[in-house]
């Protein structure tokens, strides 16, 4: 059971359209996935307990719409934010061509922000993006995951790291 004070973080979830944001937030949250493609609300968002080595925290969930013409309203839900997840499609190597422009959108408002690289849609086969090792190489710092909304694969694990990188964001401070 979680302790009624725990700590609270505010993470947001980014990346291209149709990379699977939402449905990797909804797997977590109601165990569900939906193939059908749903009409981008700008924003959402989701309060989850974690367990952490530390004790429990909680993180609130942000879920912002990935077409680029959202971007200014994006940005001004990005304040606050200690950590992101960064989220490409494995099999769409356009979106992973595209993390930069989201770290210089997201680094512009928030510097320091951590960052949790996440490749979804690892269910449909795939060769991973040519440069992934060399961006890694390059971002040291940035943790990688692979995930599925579809089948589960990754995805706690993939919100433990992000709020661990929330916490350890905070203790940093
Ligand atoms: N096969 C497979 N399909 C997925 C996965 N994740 C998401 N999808 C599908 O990809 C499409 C887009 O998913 P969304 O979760 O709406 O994508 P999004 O990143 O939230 O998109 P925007 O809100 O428009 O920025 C939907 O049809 C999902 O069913 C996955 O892991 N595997
Ligand atoms: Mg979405």
């Amino acid at each position: 059971m979680e302790p009624p004070l725990t700590p609270s973080f505010k993470v947001v979830i980014i990346g291209d359209e149709n990379v699977g944001k939402t449905s990797l937030v909804r797997q977590l949250c109601e165990h569900k996935f939906e193939t059908s493609q749903t009409p981008s609300r700008v924003v959402d968002f989701h309060i989850k307990p974690v367990e952490l080595p530390d004790g429990w925290v909680k993180i609130t969930i942000w879920d912002v719409a990935g077409p680029a013409r959202f971007q200014v309203v994006r940005e001004s839900f990005y304040p606050g934010c200690t950590a992101a997840a960064l989220v490409f499609d494995l099999s769409t190597h356009i979106t992973f061509d595209h993390l930069e422009g989201w770290l210089e959108e997201i680094r512009k408002v928030v510097p320091q922000i951590k960052i949790l690289l996440v490749g979804n849609k690892k269910d449909i086969e795939h060769s991973s993006p040519v440069n992934l090792s060399t961006f890694l190489k390059k971002e040291v710092l940035i943790p990688y995951i692979e995930t599925s909304a579809k089948t589960s694969e990754g995805v706690e694990e993939m919100f433990t790291l992000l709020a661990n990188e929330a916490h350890s964001a905070s203790k940093s401070q």
